[in-house]
């Protein structure tokens, strides 16, 4: 069994291999090595017949849902003292002014503005509804990675300096999820005046955000932003990145992953939402789903495998590059390399098995300030930790050294076991990756 999966890899991964020199060995390493998993990142893009670019765990954050609103209003909360007192009391109707916030027949003052690849409609929904006769209904069928790709808006709105606006809708979902609602200038900058988020669930509830202008602003638009970002991350080490794919750069043959601050906000795994302050990118060739049936990319069983890489330097960075049973159980881990970006000088090698951690640790030169080769050879008996072609750490508790199928990982994460980036950090920060290769020894 074991045999067959490993021609099945090795077949399946020489077309990637291309014309590149057969006579490849690991640094610092003799003797007759097959290649079974190579890429130098020499394309234009990302190869995403040997990458994913989330965990297998992404299905957590599926933003794929239908939410339903009514009721929308914005209104003065504090109304400028009219000369003349009205005796008769104003229904609170005339006070609104957003356009036909109930919904009811035409809903042409409204736009739900959709941008590729997100994919979404909007429709009148009678069944279920706050007041009147209906309510409006988005239908999300595709994710994006801005959370604005989706959007529900009124345009033409003006506030006036000094008063104070209170925004006010009803909404649900068809699963708990969020939205984020605001009140944004409608040109020019593009200000974002308000914003809130709105955790909703499959129950209808109120909203509400108050604002006060600070400044006369005469083009304003209200809008419900729908569409979570897509993308993962790994919420049991409390990192604070999203990861998303356009963090991931190819270019002269080297993969930029980009640490960036950018605010996202999306959903937690109970489908809370959530909102993340940076955004960075990893790669796997491990599956994009949690279904353990279906393909995955590539993984192996024991074998060399190396990375030419140069970290980035900074508080709250932290590069890495492990492996992961291909089954999708958390252990056992292999940690070829993990480098916080505030002790660039310090290799952390890990492996974990059960709970237990094994670890070792190697200071050396800065190693975010050129580029170093780290590998790990990992056979039955033993796992050895190379640094630029130097043993500097071997485990050799056979019995549990990992007999499983296991895929690969590269991420940059921000926070976790870092901490969190401070001033001093350098946005964007990047992690690159000259080339990922594993080999199998030839048993002759
Ligand atoms: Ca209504
Ligand atoms: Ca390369």
């Amino acid at each position: 069994m074991y045999k067959c999966l490993l021609v099945t890899l090795y077949l399946t991964t020489s077309l990637s291999l291309g014309s590149q020199n057969p006579s490849l060995v690991p640094v610092g390493q003799s003797g007759d090595w097959a290649l079974i998993f190579s890429d130098d990142f020499d394309g234009q893009t990302l190869d995403m017949d040997s990458w994913t670019t989330c965990y297998w765990w992404k299905d957590h954050w599926k933003s794929n849902s239908d939410i339903w609103i009514d009721k929308v209003t914005l209104t003065s909360k504090s109304p400028t003292p009219q000369p003349t007192p009205e005796p008769t009391p104003t229904p609170e109707s005339q006070d609104n002014f957003i356009q036909n916030g109930s919904f009811e027949g035409d809903i042409s003052p409204w736009r739900l503005n959709v941008t590729s690849p997100a994919s979404a409609s909007v429709t009148r929904d009678t069944k279920s509804k706050v007041d009147g006769s209906a309510s409006v209904r988005v239908d999300i069928s595709k994710g994006s990675p801005n959370n604005w790709y989706v959007q529900f808006r009124q345009n033409d709105l003006e506030l006036v300096e000094g008063e104070t606006y209170q925004f006010s809708f009803w909404a649900k979902a068809s699963e708990n999820r969020q939205l984020q609602y605001v009140l944004q200038e409608s040109s020019g900058s593009h200000a974002l005046y308000a914003d809130e988020i709105a955790n909703l669930t499959r129950t209808w509830e109120e909203f509400t955000l108050s604002y006060t202008a600070t400044a006369p602003h005469p083009e304003v638009f209200l809008g419900f932003n729908l569409a979570p970002a897509t993308g993962c991350t790994n919420e049991a080490n409390d990192e604070l990145q999203w990861y998303q794919s356009d963090n991931l750069i190819v270019a002269d043959g080297v993969l930029q992953i980009r640490a960036q601050e950018k605010t996202v906000f999306t959903l937690d795994a109970e489908g809370k939402g959530k909102t993340y302050d940076y955004t960075s990118g990893m790669i796997s060739s491990g599956r994009e789903t949690s279904d353990t049936t279906a393909p995955i990319g590539f993984s192996f069983q024991y074998g060399y495998i190396e990375i030419r890489a140069k970290v980035p330097k900074g508080r709250g960075l932290w590069s890495a590059f492990w492996l992961s049973p291909a089954i999708h159980n958390p252990k056992p881990e292999i940690d070829v390399l993990e480098i916080l970006g505030h002790e660039p000088e310090v290799v952390h090698m890990s492996f974990h098995y059960s709970d237990q951690r094994s670890k070792e640790t190697w200071s050396g030169p800065d190693y975010s300030a050129d580029w170093h080769v780290f590998a790990v050879d990992w056979r039955p008996e033993e796992i050895v930790w190379y640094i630029d072609g130097v043993e500097r750490w071997r485990y050799v508790e056979s019995e549990h050294i990992p007999a499983t199928p296991m895929y690969l990982l590269v991420n940059l994460a921000v926070g976790g076991w870092a901490g969190a980036p401070d001033d001093s950090t350098i946005f964007p920060s990047y992690y690159e990756i000259d080339y990922v290769r594993v080999w199998h020894r030839q048993v002759l």
